[in-house]
C-alpha cells in the first residue's frame, strides 16, 4: 500500500507555504507535482549528458541518445506496448489527439462518416474532431451521461452503425471522476468495424493501463498529470495504423533520406518526430514511469479508491454541497467536481485558497459540452494524487464550512 504521508517528502513542492498556511494542492488533474528523482533526472541530463540526439558521432551525443529512447522503452512498458517505437513522443494530449485528427481521421473519413464521442469529453478530444468533420463532411455523434453521470450506454447499440468509423472516448472524466466504459465501446466499435482511441490523459497516471488487453488502436497521454514534465506526452498506436499514417511535421530526423522534389521517411516513431524532440523532458517523463511503477500500478489505484472514498464520505458531511459525479469510488477516478449552494466556483476557489491555503480549479475545465449537460456554468474541483492524504481532505472541508460563514449560509 501507498503510504503518501511518507511519499510525499519526495515532493518539494508540496512544502510550500503561504506564511503560516501550508499550501494543500488539490489540483493534480490538472497538472501533478514533481517527485525529486524527476527534478534531479532532468537537472543531471543537463549537467551530465545534454547533447542532440539520434546525429552524434560522439559518446555525450550516443548517451543523450540513449537516455531518450529509454525513455521511450519505460513509457512502452507502462502500457505494455508491443513495442516502442509505437510510443510517439508529442507535446502532450492534445498534440496527440491533433496528430490523429489531421494525419489519420482526415484520410479515413467522408461525407457521411461518423465519429463517435460522450458528453464527458475535454475540450481536445471534441474540437480536433469538430475541425475533421468541417474538412471532411463526416458527422459526430455523442453517447449521453446518465443522472448517476455514467455514460448511457442503451443507445450503444442505436449509435453505432457501420457509419461510424472512429469512436474516441476518454478514459477517465476530469470533471466528474467517471471511469469511461472503454471495453464496452470497445468491443461495440470493433463489431462495426470502427477504430478506437482512449484519451488516457487521466486514466494512464491512475490506474494499470495494457495496451493489448484493451484491444483499442489508438491511446494519449500527459507526462505532466503522471509526476512528469510539461511539454511531452505520448502517443500510442497499433504499428501497422502508425506506419500507413503520413508525417505531421517535415523536418530533421524524420527521413532516411532527402533528394530536391521527395524524401523518405524513417521508419516508426522517427516519421513522427521531426527536429530536435524534447529530451530532457522525455529523461524526466522516464523518470516519473519509474517512480510509478516502483510504487505499483495497482498501489496507485487503491491509493486513489482510498483517498476518493475518504473525501466523498468527508464532502457528504458538507450542508448544501453537491457533488458531480459517481458515489461510488469503484466508478471513478480522484477528481471530484463540487458546487456549495450558490456559491460561484470562482468565489469560492478564492476563499479556499485564502482561507486554507487550498488550491482547487473552478472553472468550466475545458469540458463545455459537458458542464452544459449539468446545467452548470461552472464547477469548483479537488483532485488527488499518490501524495494526497487526508488531511489535505479535512482542509478542504474547513475551507468549505468557512465559506458558509462568509457566504452567511446558514
Ligand atoms: N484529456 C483530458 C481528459 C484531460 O483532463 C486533459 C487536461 C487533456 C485531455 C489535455 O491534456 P494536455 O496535457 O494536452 O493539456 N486536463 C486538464 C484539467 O483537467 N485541468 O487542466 C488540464
Amino acid at each position: 500500500m501507498i503510504d503518501a504521508a511518507t511519499i510525499r517528502k519526495d515532493f518539494p513542492l508540496l512544502e510550500r507555504r503561504y506564511g503560516d498556511t501550508p499550501l494543500v494542492y488539490l489540483d493534480s488533474a490538472a497538472t501533478t507535482q514533481k517527485p525529486n528523482s524527476v527534478i534531479d533526472a532532468i537537472s543531471t541530463y543537463y549537467r551530465e549528458t545534454n547533447a542532440n540526439v539520434h546525429r552524434g558521432a560522439y559518446r555525450l551525443a550516443d548517451e543523450a541518445t540513449t537516455a531518450y529512447e529509454s525513455a521511450r522503452t519505460k513509457v512502452a512498458g507502462l502500457i505494455n506496448a508491443r513495442s516502442s517505437s509505437e510510443v510517439i513522443f508529442t507535446r502532450g494530449t492534445t498534440a496527440a489527439l491533433n496528430l490523429l485528427a489531421l494525419r489519420w481521421a482526415d484520410h479515413l473519413l467522408s461525407e457521411g462518416d461518423r465519429i463517435l464521442l460522450t458528453l464527458m469529453e475535454h475540450h481536445s478530444n471534441i474540437v480536433p474532431w469538430q475541425l475533421v468533420a468541417q474538412r471532411t463532411g463526416a458527422e459526430l455523434v455523442y453517447l449521453d451521461i446518465t443522472p448517476d453521470f455514467a455514460i448511457d450506454l442503451d443507445r450503444l447499440d442505436e449509435v453505432l452503425d457501420e457509419r461510424v468509423k472512429i469512436a474516441t472516448v476518454s478514459g477517465m472524466s476530469n470533471v466528474m471522476g467517471t471511469i469511461g466504459p472503454v471495453d464496452e465501446i470497445t468491443k461495440a466499435a470493433r463489431a462495426v468495424g470502427a477504430s478506437v482511441i482512449v484519451d488516457g490523459a487521466q486514466l494512464v497516471p491512475h490506474m494499470p493501463v495494457d495496451v493489448q488487453a484493451l484491444d483499442v488502436d489508438f491511446l494519449t497521454f500527459s507526462a505532466h498529470k503522471m509526476l512528469g514534465p510539461t511539454g511531452i506526452g505520448a502517443l500510442w498506436g497499433r504499428g501497422e495504423l502508425l506506419d500507413a499514417m503520413e508525417p505531421l511535421e517535415g523536418g530533421g530526423e524524420m527521413i532516411t533520406d532527402v533528394g530536391l522534389y521527395e524524401s523518405r521517411w524513417a521508419p516508426i516513431p522517427h516519421k513522427f518526430e521531426a527536429g530536435t524532440p524534447p529530451i530532457a523532458q522525455a529523461v524526466g517523463f522516464g523518470a516519473a514511469v519509474d517512480y510509478l511503477v516502483d510504487l505499483g500500478m495497482d498501489d496507485v489505484r487503491a491509493h486513489e479508491l482510498d483517498i476518493t472514498a475518504y473525501a466523498l464520505d468527508r464532502l457528504a458531511e458538507v450542508p448544501d454541497l453537491t457533488v458531480y459525479g459517481p458515489q461510488d469510488p469503484a466508478r471513478r477516478g480522484g477528481a471530484v467536481s463540487f458546487e456549495l449552494a450558490d456559491i460561484h466556483a470562482h468565489d469560492l476557489a478564492t476563499i479556499l485558497d485564502e482561507e486554507q491555503g487550498v488550491a482547487v480549479r473552478a472553472g468550466h475545465h475545458c469540458a463545455k459540452p459537458l458542464m452544459r449537460h449539468l446545467e452548470v456554468p461552472a464547477t469548483a474541483r479537488a483532485s488527488f494524487y499518490v501524495y494526497t492524504v487526508p488531511e489535505d481532505i479535512d482542509a478542504l472541508v474547513i475551507g468549505l464550512m468557512r465559506a458558509r460563514e462568509i457566504f452567511g449560509i446558514a
